[in-house]
């Protein structure tokens, strides 16, 4: 449907499958080991992230409803106030490894704050305007209603073959794109002006996709790429610099389009009056390791400190890129060291000493000369060696989401890297707004740390049980 919608995305995606088949057999005539493990690349072709805007807590409610019957949950809160904007948001997304591997789809889903907006008639503009509308056909309610009527909080219910066909048409319909908007020009104006962002989630009659988000693996190389091809891409990618082991996320985009949307007027012919709105572009990100809390504290005090030193004068002959991996580099670019310093998180695997350690992942050193410790022993009695790879960040960062907000919002200043955006993670109060917005949105937001943490612990009893069994 997005494809259909927005065109230029479709030309993304063949770029970005483009760049990431050469990566790939770039590898293999190097002889060298792919940029990525090998159940991570099934799971390549299909993934992608989406977002949408959602004006109230009911409207939150429905999509909440239609995310849990496919198997997603509300993880990690997103407070972009702390970047200026009047939203607050979680994404919904796949839990578990087995289920991240079959399609690891996340949706990105802002919720409007209205006591955010500062002027009481605008305010009162936005709130009359959203009581008015319902997102959710009375059919796809009751459906809902249906299926999760006795069915525990936090459970997923299950459905019908009969109930998946009739549901997955009406939830499509609701992420649809509608060129009516639903008010007239003045106040859709009057929004706009208080902010771009409260006119695009308040003045349709639904919570439209505005960008889906297919993942590669050089995201420089689909940056150039875009500008070869023209395709009208941000100035800067967003997240942490190039690395040879790649951390958290990097994103880039091109920029929202102008499109054609038709205000309420009764002047008119029609009732209706031609007009334009730009919201909905095309993104793509690059997924590295995900960091611990200490990893994530030394991440944002590095990009803090940066972007304090872009506001600066900056050397004219270097460019963005260069600027950051230069001020990334005490983040240590070496797994062990990662691993060693507690950076990052890894998942653990028991081998047969006589496959060469694959490059990109490390292992411990099982050495004779090694520590004789009774395990390193007992591995290298039975040539075994324990291999860690670094777990895959699924999850968000709210500065790079400020960026690319402000990058796709038409009347936002001129993109500019220095942008004096301050670090949400672990800010003032941080936990107690999330409970605030747990509560308006009646549902507990899951701990993406808390997530990685348990992965990593599985691998390690994974492994422990496998050598108990081997050494028995
Ligand atoms: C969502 C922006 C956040 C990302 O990739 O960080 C996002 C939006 O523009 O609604 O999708
Ligand atoms: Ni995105």
């Amino acid at each position: 449907m997005y494809r259909n919608e927005v065109p230029l995305y479709g030309d993304l995606i063949t770029l970005v499958t483009d760049v990431n088949h050469d990566v790939l057999s770039e590898s293999a005539a190097l002889d060298i080991d792919k940029p990525i493990a090998d159940g991570d690349l099934m799971r390549l072709t299909l993934e992608r992230h989406g977002a949408i805007r959602v004006g109230t807590a009911a409207e939150f409610a429905v999509l909440a409803k239609i995310f849990v019957l496919l198997g997603m949950s509300p993880v990690g809160f997103y407070d972009l106030s702390e970047c200026g904007l009047p939203i607050q948001a979680t994404a919904f997304r796949p839990i578990g490894e087995g289920a991240l591997q079959r399609n690891p789809f996340r949706v990105f889903t802002s919720l409007l704050q209205l006591d955010l907006i500062p002027d009481a008639q605008s305010r009162q503009l936005a709130q009359s305007i959203l009581q008015k509308r319902d997102i959710c056909p009375d059919a796809l309610k009751q459906l809902l209603d249906r299926i999760f009527s006795g069915v525990q909080e936090g459970k997923r219910p299950l459905l019908s073959e009969q109930d998946a066909a009739a549901f997955i048409p009406l939830a499509i319909d609701v992420f649809r794109w509608h060129s009516n908007t639903t008010v007239s020009r003045q106040d859709y104006d009057t929004l706009r002006k208080v902010h771009p962002l409260i006119a695009d989630i308040c003045c349709f009659s639904g919570p439209h996709i505005n960008h889906l988000t297919p993942r590669t693996l050089d995201i420089d190389a689909v940056q150039i790429g875009m500008n070869a091809r023209g395709i009208d891409a941000k100035e800067i990618i967003e997240g942490p610099p190039r690395r040879v082991n790649s951390i958290l996320l990097r994103q880039t985009s091109f920029k929202a389009l102008e499109e054609a949307v038709y205000f309420l007027d009764q002047s008119a012919v029609g009732g209706r009056t031609l007009g334009h709105h730009t919201a909905r572009f095309g993104e793509i990100e690059s997924r590295g390791a995900a960091l611990t809390r200490k990893g994530l504290r030394l991440y944002q005090s590095i990009m803090n400190s940066f972007i304090h030193s872009e506001q600066e004068a900056t050397e004219a002959d270097s460019t963005y890129q260069d600027r950051l991996e230069a001020a990334f580099r005490s983040f240590p670019d070496d797994l062990a060291a990662m691993r060693e310093q507690g950076l990052a998180y890894f998942t653990y695997s028991l081998h047969r000493d006589d496959t060469p350690a694959e490059r990109g992942k490390g292992s411990a050193s099982l050495s004779r000369r090694s520590s004789a410790s009774a395990l390193d022993q007992a591995l290298a009695q039975h040539r075994l060696v324990i291999r860690y790879e670094p777990i895959t960040y699924e999850d968000f960062l709210p500065q790079s989401a400020a960026g690319i907000f402000s990058s796709n919002l038409a009347s936002s200043p001129k993109e500019s890297p220095a942008s004096n955006r301050s670090s949400p993670v672990a800010g003032e109060g941080e936990d107690d707004k999330k409970k605030a917005f747990e509560e308006q949105i009646g549902l507990k937001i899951g701990d993406y740390f808390d997530l990685y943490e348990e992965a990593q612990r599985q691998s390690v009893e994974h492994v422990a049980d496998r050598l108990h069994l081997s050494f028995e």
